[in-house]
């Protein structure tokens, strides 16, 4: 990789070209499309950003779970070079490519179960969750879909209804498509009788009232996050997942894994569901499926994938060659360099260090997550009333020391880790130096 993988702060962050870019962004760019970090990025590579000021900051938000694979990484950039000289689009269900072909043979093996499955290419997640809604429906006949408190499922009519959180997602959007219904999540952390209890007691709670109040024969999906991403990086309590799983089998539902953000090796295997021995009958998938380029999938049993009509799911974009040459090399390079292993890896150094800040700082309610989905709850000590102050403003300490981190969850005082799988343990520890610092100087 070409940029050198090291830290380096050469103006204050964000610097003067950022803040000049900045201005000319708040002039020109709709002001609903917000800003994290005013850092104008100009090259990246390996587990670092390079600023327009020349200054060097290390990545825990991978363009939040995307650049996995590391930014610009040799074999994506190789392999959409190729592709966009020998050509770039024909629409693939006007004249169709091999490439997109691939990468469903791709996501077909590497999903979860044996059976024999399907897959339909798309731009972005949020489309790629319409879509299995479009299919659920179809395949079953039935309209209504299940979620979750702490959901995100995207940002267009039907994924905000899904969606949970009011602002910033859905606040004056309205009105959203009918026929979802929300249940609770079994939020280990929150659980009002403990988290020995979460996963029997939300089993029960989500059975009784989907019964009650939703009618199991008119439920065609149960979607879900493996590990809730946007809503705080929430990891069900273990064997809940499971429970829902074999309920809606039984009952004809069709459980719907959103691995959009848990997908990819980020957890430390390919998909999160695999934790929990669960084999979804349909499975979202974006983000770190292609480097950056945007792809996504709804891949699934075939029988299901096949109930809808010939026509019934397309786009013109959806699956477009550059973004498949992109997914296939991404495949690759996972495979390659065992990527699960390195997610397995970065846990292996980073969760160690955040549970020892938290036996250090009171505020750190919650250490959790799995492989590089690493994340920690602040809550004002001893209790459990969230501390967004505390997460905001030990996030811009960080960001001053030039490392990336990002937020989450639906009261906002989480702070989530998602470095490129491909970051060397150096800059780990130095940007779990950072943080650490951020704690001594606000916690
Ligand atoms: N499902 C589980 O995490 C995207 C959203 C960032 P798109 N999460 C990042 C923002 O503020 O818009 C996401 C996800 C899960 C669906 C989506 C939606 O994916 O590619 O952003 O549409």
């Amino acid at each position: 990789m070409t940029v050198p993988q090291v830290r380096l702060l050469k103006t204050a962050i964000p610097g003067p070209a950022s803040n000049a870019l900045h201005a000319r962004k708040s002039a020109a760019v709709a002001g609903g499309v917000g800003t994290t970090l005013p850092v104008y990025v100009q090259r990246a590579g390996g587990g670092i950003l390079v600023d327009v000021d020349g200054n060097q900051l290390i990545d825990f938000g991978s363009g939040i779970a995307v650049t996995s694979v590391g930014n610009s990484a040799p074999r994506v950039v190789e392999a959409v070079q190729r592709q966009v000289a020998d050509f770039t689009h024909t629409c693939f269900t006007v004249t169709p490519y091999e490439p997109y072909v691939a990468v469903a043979e791709k996501l077909n093996a590497l999903t979860p179960g044996s059976h024999e499955k399907r897959s339909a290419l798309f731009n972005s997640g949020a489309e790629a969750v319409e879509n299995a809604v479009k299919i659920a429906r179809a395949a079953t006949g039935r309209p209504a879909v299940v979620v979750f408190d702490h959901a995100y499922h995207g940002r267009t009519n039907l994924t905000m209804a899904l969606t949970a959180k009011v602002m910033p997602y859905k606040q004056g959007f309205g009105p959203f498509a009918n026929e979802i219904y929300r249940v609770p999540m079994a939020y280990p952390f929150r659980w009002p009788t403990g988290p020995e209890n979460c996963a029997a007691e939300a089993f029960a709670q989500f059975v009784e009232q989907v019964h009650a109040q939703v009618g199991e024969s008119n439920v065609a999906a149960v979607i879900v996050e493996p590990i809730q991403g946007e809503g705080g990086f929430i990891v069900p309590a273990p064997g809940f997942l499971a429970r829902v799983a074999e309920w809606c089998a039984a009952h004809g539902i069709l459980f719907v894994a959103d691995e959009i953000q848990s997908g990819f090796c980020r957890t430390g295997d390919w998909f999160a569901s695999s934790f929990e021995g669960v084999v979804p009958d349909l499975v979202t998938t974006a983000k770190g499926i292609a480097g950056g380029l945007p792809l996504a999938a709804v891949t699934g049993r075939a029988d299901l994938m096949d109930a809808v009509h010939a026509g019934g799911l397309g786009g013109t974009y959806g699956g477009n060659p550059v973004a498949c040459a992109a997914a296939l090399a991404v495949i690759e390079t996972m495979e390659a360099e065992d990527l699960a292993g390195a997610a397995r890896r970065i846990e292996a150094v980073m969760k160690p260090r955040l549970e020892q800040l938290a036996e250090k700082y009171a505020a750190i309610g919650d250490v959790r997550g799995r492989g590089a989905m690493l994340a920690i709850e602040l809550v004002e000590p001893g209790t459990l009333t969230p501390d967004a102050g505390l997460t905001n403003a030990l996030t811009a300490a960080c960001h001053r020391e030039g490392l990336v981190t990002l937020t989450a969850g639906t009261y906002g005082n989480v702070l989530r880790f998602l470095p490129p799988l491909v970051i060397g343990e150096d800059l780990l520890s130095e940007g779990l130096d950072i943080l650490e610092g951020a704690f001594t100087a606000h916690a």
